[in-house]
């Protein structure tokens, strides 16, 4: 068995140790960059991003093998050794094109999508009552608008960690105004929450995404709500759930697990009755899981690709980035925020969900000036 805790091998290593009982492919590609032509580039999701080289990765009961080496190559060695057919879904998911909520679909030059979080949760210095907080959540969705947001997340229920639930009668009084006021503004809305009751009265108040940090297992009755409704759904990977998750979260592999589960809630939403299509993905940082968890499932993100649907990534002002600089509260973490969230981007995410979205806006003109070499490659690409 090879040591994965050393970093991926080689293929030749990989024969000498895999094929001890049934195994599960992933292929994490490497190397992504909208600059890679040849007849071995293989594109992320549709494009522009590009890859020909990539990660295998095999993990059976006795745990991960990994080699790391080209397309053509792994495809080769999958043929040899019983793994075609799962190579050929992994490699088809990943390079296949995908529509991406808040996204117009006919963009060739498609940029990453903004979603701009809304909370309207009580402010402990706000004594204003219910109409006070929403004309203040509709003003800074407006303003969200503004800066170039593409989509409006409206939550009524804090999940952070250690949070208490509220009812979710409560949690709609609390964001329909918001809902109706900025759907009718002209933004695209999600709304998150993990109740069914909630998700029903959003989306009749013209809410045209459905955002669930459980993975529409948190009531009996969201696959059902999400099945009747034809909006897009985002999936979240939680373990346990808000007020206990932080408390020693552990994981075989992080990244992996994260990967698996989030594959079985595309199989049940499948078999509830909602289309592949319309499924959107997210590791949930930050949900029931360490710095090091966090971190590692940012750095090998492009694993995620493999379950065929968009990416979303939540990073912002969480508070890993404070424990990875000097304990700076939430508000003060922006510099980490726009640090992860590029990271993010570089691996392929398609959609990022941020408080800041004027600074993330430009930040990601930056680095799409600074990161593309599409009208370079343009000229001299074969
Ligand atoms: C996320 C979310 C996230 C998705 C929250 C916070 C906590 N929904 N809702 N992804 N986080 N899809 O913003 O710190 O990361 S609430």
């Amino acid at each position: 068995m090879v040591d994965d805790t050393e970093g991926p091998g080689t293929l030749r290593g990989l024969s000498a140790c895999a094929g001890h009982g049934p195994a599960r492919l992933y292929l994490r590609p490497l190397g992504l960059s909208d600059g890679i032509w040849g007849p071995d580039a293989r594109p992320l999701a549709g494009g522009p991003l590009r890859f020909d080289r990539a990660e295998l990765i095999l993990r059976g009961p006795d745990g991960a093998v990994r080699a790391a080496a080209q397309l053509a190559d792994i495809e080769n060695w999958c043929r040899s050794n019983g793994h075609a057919d799962a190579h050929e879904a992994c490699l088809s998911a990943i390079c296949a094109p995908r529509a991406v909520p808040g996204r117009d679909p006919g963009a060739d030059d498609p940029p990453p999508v903004i979603m701009g979080i809304i909370n309207v949760t009580p402010d402990s210095f706000s004594d204003g009552g219910d109409f006070f907080e929403a004309r203040r959540a509709i003003d800074h969705g407006l303003g969200m608008l503004e800066q170039g947001a593409d989509i409006l997340d409206v939550g009524g229920e804090s999940t952070r960690p250690g949070a208490d639930p509220v009812s979710p009668d409560e949690e709609i009084g609390r964001v329909l105004p918001v809902i109706e006021a900025l759907t009718a503004a002209g933004a695209t809305v999600s709304i998150d929450t993990r109740h069914a009751s909630v998700m029903r009265a959003a989306l009749a108040a013209g809410a045209g995404i459905i955002n669930d940090v459980t993975a529409l297992t948190g009531d009996p009755d969201s696959l059902a709500a999400a099945a009747e409704s034809d909006a897009p759904v985002v999936l979240m990977h939680m373990r346990g759930e808000p007020r206990t998750m932080q408390t020693a979260p552990d994981y075989d592999d992080a990244p992996l697990d994260v990967c698996d589960h989030l594959a079985g809630r595309i199989e049940a939403c499948v078999a509830a009755g909602i289309a592949r299509d319309r499924i959107t993905v997210d590791p949930g940082i930050g949900f029931g899981k360490t710095v090091e968890h966090n971190t590692e499932i940012l750095r090998k993100l492009a694993v995620f690709h493999g379950l065929g649907c968009p990416l979303l990534i939540g990073v912002s002002r969480k508070s890993f980035i404070g424990a990875l600089s000097r304990g700076e509260r939430a508000k003060d973490r922006l510099g980490g925020s726009l640090a992860a969230g590029l990271a993010a981007l570089s691996q392929g995410a398609q959609i990022l969900r941020v408080h800041d979205v004027a600074e993330t806006r430009q930040a990601m003109a930056v680095w799409r000036a600074v990161t593309s070499h599409r009208l370079e490659n343009d000229a001299i690409r074969p």
